[in-house]
């Protein structure tokens, strides 16, 4: 095999725009630092770059929901998340940021760069505007119902629901998240990357040269790409926050977020260089350097179209894999910052590394996410599964094995390494130096190929192989064979020797295989075997003779503690407690109520109470669509999982119907049943947590925020109309 000269490694860069959760950790920056840690120890040439995404709608919307700046919601994100990555061990040669000089440098030449090369196209169009706000709606300015999925939410980039990647044209009844308004169409100029040019390339490129190495997910999401046909992309934006386009004759105009934020890679890759007196171009334009991105799936079309089109066309290399994950659900449903149902990593910082076993429980993390992460298809955070890991995995496998071998090493062999006794040396001693060589090459294989999840299940079967053979040896045992002086005969203390002698040298194997995956706990290993760092390197491992003999050792730490049930049912308490609270001040989804987004939500807050704002004039031929008829609940239960959400079947005379609202805070389910409700009727279907809601309910909520039934004075027929 012939290696690469030099790696370029990246991450995803998050928006600076909010914490991030331990998804974005298991997806887009675990398996990097797993990688690079083991490139490292390999000895290999590796740079390692992030930084925060600090443009774009995400960051200018969120600005205006704090109620603050932009540049404020950057610095202030930028280094809490720097931090929380840095507490958890990923450990990155640089974590830049896109408001750096050098990056605005940066890619407004390469934009200039691509723009004089005639590579990009100028075009009038027309784009949606809203005329209170005097802007342009692109991407999360502009929110509608996803044609696909129906979600009202949808935003005009993407759907967050089931995923699409969406324009503004798209969206079905769009609004501003403005104003709340609809918005008109105006003319506007901008660049556009023409990617239809590029479709024979890229189809080469990757359905062929890459059908074999590339992972079958991120094959089949540029396949499908490719056979929709690509489209010109624009490539700028009218936004007053980002990179200005560099021409005389683009006013207002910045470079659109995810032009910019991939040449990030590229600016942080330069600043790295200068910081360490080093040339950043061969990281960049040698065909000997592997560039890897790490990135969850909704980033494949950036990382495998786009921006390497954008690469091609400016003289780079080309990404050699995008091994991008699927995503992690939690607890049985989609992780969501905004919707309260995650577990961001500042949280878990705070709950389990700045307390008692600090580091250690970094690594905790790390491996519980590496053992489920989304490879190959979603995959699921459990809180149980989460003790499960530490419990039974890290401490009766791993700590177990490494405790008991320090423990009798010190009771049988007076601390120190002892030697090997050639003359009763036998099969399952020398299988165990077997075991360790075959293990090392396997965990090679499996971290070349981007397998993290098989890699670690490798290191930690070592470790079940490691205790089964001190179990079959009992070395405790062998040591009441004794001479009348109690001391165990020569013959006894022979088979301890050896049994503590392979038991530590795999000790040693552990600690440089698990080092990529948990390097704080390799770390104290190397403290126990009073070793230094270098041990660690890769050319060590699989060796057989790590630790020289008559070396003495420390006393054992405990490498995991035991993680209690208690614990386990505050942090479901908590995470139920968190997306309640949420769920509660968004009232999104409350019966009665259209769903806002939080961003309209905001402006209303911003300008008066809610109960004094009229909605924009409609006609009597828009009220007239609207079908209110009055029906009877004959059942409401609770909706699993969600406890805003009540199942109800309505009676409507004519027929039963079920709807699902959001009143669960509000009322008891046995406290409604029978009473007569108004209903939309004609209200398009939607899926809530799975199951289909035929209307809504209509309510009424008081100033104080509480909801009441519209119903009429007394009982009247079921499918009543009401106008
Ligand atoms: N900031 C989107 C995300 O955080 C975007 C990634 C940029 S990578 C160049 O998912
Ligand atoms: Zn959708």
């Amino acid at each position: 095999m012939n290696l690469p000269k030099r790696y370029t490694i990246t991450s995803a860069l998050p928006y600076a725009n909010g914490l991030k959760h331990i998804g974005h950790l298991a997806g887009a920056y675990i398996p990097a630092d797993i990688y690079v840690r083991y490139l490292r120890a390999q000895k290999r040439d590796v740079v390692f770059v992030c930084g925060s995404d600090e443009h774009g709608a995400a960051i200018t919307i969120q600005a205006m929901k704090e109620g603050t700046t932009p540049r404020e919601i950057v610095d202030k994100y930028h280094e809490i998340i720097k931090q929380n990555f840095k507490d958890l061990g990923i450990s990155f040669d640089i974590y830049h940021r896109t408001t750096a000089p050098i990056h605005h440098e940066t890619a407004q030449e390469f934009f200039t760069a691509l723009n004089d090369n005639r590579d990009l196209e100028q075009k009038e169009t027309e784009q949606f505007y809203d005329e209170e706000a005097q802007s342009f709606l692109a991407d999360r300015y502009i929110v509608g119902t996803c044609p696909v999925c129906g979600n009202n939410n949808a935003f005009g980039d993407q759907c967050e629901v089931c995923g699409t990647s969406l324009s503004p044209e798209m969206l079905i009844n769009p609004r501003s998240t403005l104003s709340g308004n609809a918005p008109v169409k105006r003319t506007t100029t901008h660049w556009y990357l023409p990617l239809n040019k590029h479709e024979a390339f890229l189809r080469e490129w990757i359905l062929e040269e890459h059908k074999d190495d590339w992972k079958t997910n991120v094959l089949g999401q540029c396949k499908s790409w490719l056979d929709a046909g690509l489209q010109p992309r624009a490539v700028t934006r009218d936004l007053d926050w980002g990179i200005k386009v560099p021409l005389p004759n683009a006013e207002g105009k910045v470079l659109y977020v995810w032009f910019d934020a991939p040449i990030g890679y590229i600016s942080a890759t330069k600043q790295w260089a200068i910081d360490n007196s080093k040339d950043w171009k061969p990281y960049w334009y040698d065909k000997d350097t592997k560039l890897v991105h790490f990135i969850g799936k909704d980033n494949i079309v950036f990382h495998c179209i786009i921006f390497p089109v954008m690469l091609k066309l400016h003289g780079n290399i080309l990404p050699a894999n995008v091994p991008a994950n699927e995503f992690m659900n939690l607890e049985g449903d989609k992780m969501s910052t905004s919707r309260g149902w995650s577990i961001e990593m500042e949280e878990y910082i705070n709950d389990w590394v700045k307390k008692d076993n600090g580091e250690s429980m970094a690594d905790v993390l790390r491996y519980y996410l590496t053992t489920i992460s989304p490879e190959t298809k979603d995959s699921e955070f459990t809180w149980k599964g989460f003790q499960e890991a530490n419990n039974s995995e890290l401490g009766n496998i791993f700590g177990n094995f490494v405790n008991r071998t320090f423990v009798l090493m010190h009771k049988l062999c007076k601390g120190k390494v002892p030697r090997l006794h050639a003359d009763v040396l036998d099969d399952a001693d020398r299988n165990m130096f077997a075991d360790i060589e075959n293990t090392t090459a396997k965990v090679e294989n499996f971290i070349e190929g981007y397998r993290f999840r098989d890699a670690l299940f490798e290191v930690i079967d070592l470790a079940r192989k490691g205790n089964r053979y001190m179990q079959d040896k009992q070395p405790w045992i062998v040591a009441r064979q004794t001479t009348e002086e109690g001391q165990p005969t020569v013959e006894a203390q022979k088979l301890i020797d050896n049994c503590m002698h392979v038991c530590l040298q795999l000790t040693a194997n552990l600690a440089i295989l698990i080092n990529p995956f948990l390097p704080f706990t390799a770390k104290k290993l190397c403290y126990m075997m009073k070793v230094v760092d270098k041990m660690l390197d890769w050319e060590n491992a699989g060796k057989a003779k790590l630790l020289s003999i008559g070396y003495s050792l420390r006393e054992p730490q405990i490498l995991f503690r035991k993680v209690e049930d208690s614990e386990i049912n505050a942090q479901l308490e908590k995470l139920k407690e968190k997306s309640k609270k949420v769920e509660e001040s968004k009232k999104e989804d409350t019966a009665g109520k259209a769903p806002v987004t939080d961003n309209q939500q905001t402006a209303v807050n911003n300008e008066q109470p809610e109960s004094t704002k009229v909605k924009p004039e409609i006609t009597f031929d828009d009220f007239a669509k609207i079908d209110l008829k009055v029906g009877t609940i004959l059942s409401a239960e609770k909706v699993q999982k969600a406890d805003k959400l009540l199942k109800l079947q309505i009676d409507l005379g004519f027929e039963t119907r079920t709807i699902v609202s959001g009143i669960a805070l509000h009322f008891q389910p046995e406290e409604i049943v029978g009473k007569q409700v108004t209903i939309v009727a004609n209200l398009a279907p939607r899926k809530m947590r799975g199951i289909e809601s035929n209307g809504m309910i209509l309510m009424a909520e008081d100033t104080a925020g509480k909801l009441h039934f519209i119903n009429p004075e007394q009982k009247i027929d079921e499918g009543s109309g009401v106008s």
